[in-house]
């Protein structure tokens, strides 16, 4: 194929356009039956906390149109196992890696920064600030302009790698450029958008919530309008901002729109579930779809629905 497909987040240069979506692909190892992990843009793992931590109870996940909730709740191992056994596979496989961080409150998240600095292989910092999934909706930092900012100013002043600190944002807000500009501000080198909408399914039978944490987050592709307008309200305001989007891609032409709406590369997430080889497949349509359109490389494609 003739179209460079090869992009960058900040200062991390990725030679394929597609990464994980995070806690999709847990840490990339379950994918190396389907395909040569380290071809992808990148595995971004699922969300570690300093602790391991076994989650929300049971039922975990419930089908909806177009999408499924999952109210996981940051299961985990917790950052020593993690280490331990699955950043050092992806280092010695040579995977580019971006490693997400959650914390339950902005000291654990500064901790997990003043952990992870000096370990070597760490390709990015995607920092979880708008997990669903948690006991109250305070514990949701990206909700809130001011406690996006502290979390991120707080891993900022931990982090002494040159590796990029994105800042993941949740759709759920009034204005999400309010938020991506006071994550920027704090420091945040990049914006990782959009993590999943708060949802509910009720069980009219049993008549209750089916989720046992009773609400989830909403993915797959009945949120991908949703996630094509925050990366394009986003890439308006900061353009010089790169974004790493996702919400509901499941196809090249699908991931398309992201780059066109002004994201530097994509996240595959829910469409892995069912096709763990979509982010390989996806990444070579993405190719077709610009040739097909006589384009050479994909970065003269970012952001370019908005000179139209
Ligand atoms: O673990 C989860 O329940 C979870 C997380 Br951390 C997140 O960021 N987004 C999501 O939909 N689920």
């Amino acid at each position: 194929m003739s179209v460079d497909l090869t992009t960058s987040l900040g200062s991390l240069e990725l030679s394929a356009p597609t990464a994980t979506a995070s806690g999709c692909a847990a840490a990339g190892r379950e994918l190396a039956q389907f395909g040569d992990v380290s071809t992808l843009g990148a595995v971004v793992t699922k969300s570690i906390m300093l602790k391991a931590r076994s989650g929300r109870p049971t039922p975990r996940m419930a089908e909806t149109p177009r999408g499924m909730l999952n109210s996981i709740g940051l299961q985990g191992p917790g950052i020593e196992s993690f280490l331990e056994k699955d950043l050092s596979w992806l280092t010695e496989n040579n995977v580019t890696t971006i490693v997400s961080i959650a914390g339950n409150n902005v000291a654990e998240f500064g901790q997990l920064a003043r952990i992870l600095r000096d370990v070597p292989g760490i390709g990015g910092l995607e920092v979880n600030i708008s997990c669903p999934n948690v006991e109250s909706r305070g514990q949701v930092f990206a909700c809130n302009p001011v406690s996006a900012a502290d979390v991120i100013d707080t891993v900022r002043s931990e982090w002494t790698s040159s590796a990029p600190i994105l800042a993941k944002l949740s759709p759920d807000v009034t204005d999400i450029t309010e938020i991506a500009g006071s994550v920027i501000n704090a420091g945040a080198d990049g914006i990782s958008m959009i993590n999943t909408l708060l949802g509910m399914v009720i069980d009219v039978d049993k008549m209750k919530p089916v989720l046992g944490g009773r609400t989830g987050g909403l993915s797959g592709p009945a949120i991908r309008p949703v996630a094509v307008r925050a990366v394009y309200q986003v890439h308006a305001a900061f353009p010089e901002v790169p974004i790493l989007g996702m919400g509901g891609i499941r196809t090249g032409h699908d991931a398309l729109q992201f780059i066109a709406a002004g994201a530097s590369a994509v996240s595959i997430g829910t469409v892995v579930f069912g096709d763990p080889s979509s982010p390989w497949r996806i990444a070579n349509e993405l190719g077709q779809e610009l040739e097909q359109r006589g384009y050479s490389s994909l970065r003269e494609v970012i952001g370019l629905a908005h000179k139209n």
